[in-house]
């Protein structure tokens, strides 16, 4: 992309509503602009970033068998009626009225709809384990949104509904999701932290909360400071038995703040750390809560019907995006992992009216995008100070830098954004440096 001929509105001032440097860099790099409280668009920088995300969380439900499909995000009142959730969702549920006067709603989740869809078209056992799953808009009318799509009021959720004939392969189904979410994080540069938890209004009895450490999160945890020194990247194959590795992730204390009992804390003090964190997904088993009022049954090997055991599994896409700026910005901008980054590298050119920078740069461009990288061509006609400090701010993970007093001898800059390293070296030996480190 040439930016140039990219739309990419930077902001030089910054904005006094965002109290946070997500919110804050989200909104001077163009990625976002508020439409109504809690209501975003995604302008092309942002809309690159949450698609990465989303992409990388479906691969690894896809990997972890679950199968995606798409459900709407506008529900019919009568399913939620037979769950009997339409009444105690409240004032967060957004309710609307069709020309036909019925009841419709703004989905806030999915468990009804896809409790639906189940029971329309399963009847035995053999159809299960299943596990389905879709990356829809939600909406929830939140009394407070805030620090922008991070406490959103529509926001992009991926939601898995797993069905299993009994609680035993029901705990299966949640192991597998619970070690896809360690993978999912782990690929976007993410230590996400599983925590028990509250259920809330998803209820049930069993729930974990995936939590990235940040000072300006709002969801307060308690754990063991061995939880800091865990490496968390599991290489775990979906064909082991997963539980000694869920066992051992929840055998070091870790809770969401709800779930914390100072009177009856295992940690001694010393030992117990209180922070503040981002969750980034939820994972949930309730067992027959939707399937037994919806009539969501399956015969079983001995030929009688059960309600199905299910479990639900979210992760915000849309609130990983801050999340991650959160977790990896510095008082230049944003620093993207190169697995989430919207462009691979950025060729700078402090000179477009100079034959040599433009015909190095040119080059350069040609070949990256020729050798699969996704690079962004800074060709404006601004100062080479402007264009370097855009191109820090919009965080992009590789840097080369083409100018006239490097074409003199023949060489260019190349710089990581994270470490700050500058290096000047060939056209071909840049190229090389920055293939190497593909995603
Ligand atoms: N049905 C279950 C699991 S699929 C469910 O809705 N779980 S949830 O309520 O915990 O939401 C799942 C994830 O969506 C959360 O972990 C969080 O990352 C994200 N999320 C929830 N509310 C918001 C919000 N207002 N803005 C942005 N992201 C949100």
């Amino acid at each position: 992309m040439r930016l140039s001929q990219y739309f990419l509105p930077l902001l030089k001032e910054t904005p006094k509503e965002a109290q946070i440097a997500s919110h804050r860099l989200m909104l001077r790099a163009g990625m976002i602009q508020q439409s109504s409280a809690g209501i975003y668009s995604w302008l092309p920088l942002g809309k690159k970033v949450l698609d990465k995300i989303g992409q990388i969380v479906r691969e690894e439900q896809n990997r972890a068998g679950a199968i995606e499909i798409m459900m709407p995000t506008i529900q019919p009142s009568e399913l939620w009626q037979e769950s009997g959730r339409y009444d105690d969702y409240g004032a967060e549920m957004l309710r609307i009225r069709d020309r036909h006067e019925r009841d419709m709603l703004y989905g806030p989740t999915n468990e009804e709809q896809v409790t639906d869809i189940f029971r329309t078209h399963v009847r035995s056992y053999k159809a299960l384990p299943l596990n389905l799953y879709h990356i829809q808009w939600k909406f929830r009318d939140e009394v407070r949104p805030r620090f922008g799509i991070m406490r959103g009021r529509e926001f992009l959720m991926k939601d898995a509904y797993s069905f299993d004939l009994n609680a035993d392969a029901a705990r299966t189904s949640y192991n597998r999701m619970f070690v896809s979410y360690l993978k999912t994080f782990a690929r976007m540069g993410l230590t996400a932290i599983p925590m028990e938890a509250d259920t809330g209004p998803i209820g049930g009895d069993m729930s974990h909360e995936f939590i990235i450490l940040a000072e300006t999160g709002e969801s307060g945890v308690y754990f063991h400071k061995d939880w800091l020194n865990t490496d968390l990247v599991t290489s775990v194959d979906y064909n082991e038995d997963l539980q000694p590795v869920v066992d051992r992730f929840t055998s070091l204390y870790a809770r969401a703040d709800e779930m914390h009992d100072p009177d009856n804390c295992p940690v001694a003090s010393d030992d117990l750390m209180s922070l503040r964190g981002i969750e980034v997904g939820h994972i949930f088993y309730f067992g027959e809560k939707y399937s037994a009022p919806m009539g969501a049954t399956v015969a079983g090997p001995d030929g009688a019907n059960t309600p199905v055991h299910m479990g639900s599994y979210g992760i915000g896409v849309s609130r990983l995006v801050g999340g991650i700026i959160e977790a990896s910005h510095d008082d230049r901008g944003i620093i993207w992992p190169r697995a989430v980054a919207p462009f691979d590298v950025a060729v700078v050119n402090l000179k477009p009216d100079d034959e040599a920078c433009s015909s190095c740069a040119e080059d350069l461009y040609g070949k990256l995008a020729a050798a699969g990288a996704d690079p962004l061509m800074d060709d404006r006609d601004e100062r080479p100070g402007a264009k370097l400090a855009s191109i820090d701010l919009i965080g992009i993970p590789w840097q080369i830098v083409v100018g006239p007093r490097g074409m003199a001898s023949g060489v260019v800059e190349v710089k990581n954004r994270r470490t700050g390293e500058a290096v000047e070296l060939s056209p071909e030996s840049a190229l090389s440096m920055v293939m190497a480190d593909a995603a």
